[in-house]
């Protein structure tokens, strides 16, 4: 068995994460090393490593996932505005394999990332 991801281990609660949000499906928590006042992470209780393995049958997990979203982001405020960031494989940057999507707020965003 591979060893598990620590997004894993927050699920199945074997280490401690700041949770703001859990259902059924999915859970939000901050992310340990933020990169604006509001970095919330949103991910999946069901193991997927990325965007990109996601298949036509996640289509409502992740339809629900953008709706936690929108919800979470209403409820910290971000009338001005958010990021939602999903970095998928080596060139996305993505560190952790497990499916994650980033809510980003609270400060003025540059583009393009670097
Ligand atoms: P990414 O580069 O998209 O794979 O980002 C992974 C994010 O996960 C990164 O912003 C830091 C965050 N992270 C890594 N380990 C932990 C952890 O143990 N707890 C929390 N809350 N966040 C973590």
């Amino acid at each position: 068995m591979p060893e598990p991801t620590i997004f894993k281990k927050i699920i199945d609660g074997e280490i401690p994460a700041d949770i703001v949000y859990e259902d059924d499906q999915c859970l939000a928590f901050r992310d340990v090393n933020p990169q604006a006042p509001v970095h919330i992470l949103v991910i999946p209780r069901k193991e997927i490593a990325s965007l990109a393995e996601t298949d036509d049958g996640d289509q409502m997990l992740l339809g629900h996932m953008m709706l936690v979203i929108r919800k979470l982001a209403a409820e910290m405020g971000l009338t001005n505005g958010f990021r939602v960031v999903a970095n998928t494989g080596v060139d996305g940057g993505q560190t952790v394999n497990h499916l994650h999507f980033h809510l980003l707020g609270q400060r003025n965003l540059e583009w393009p990332p670097g």
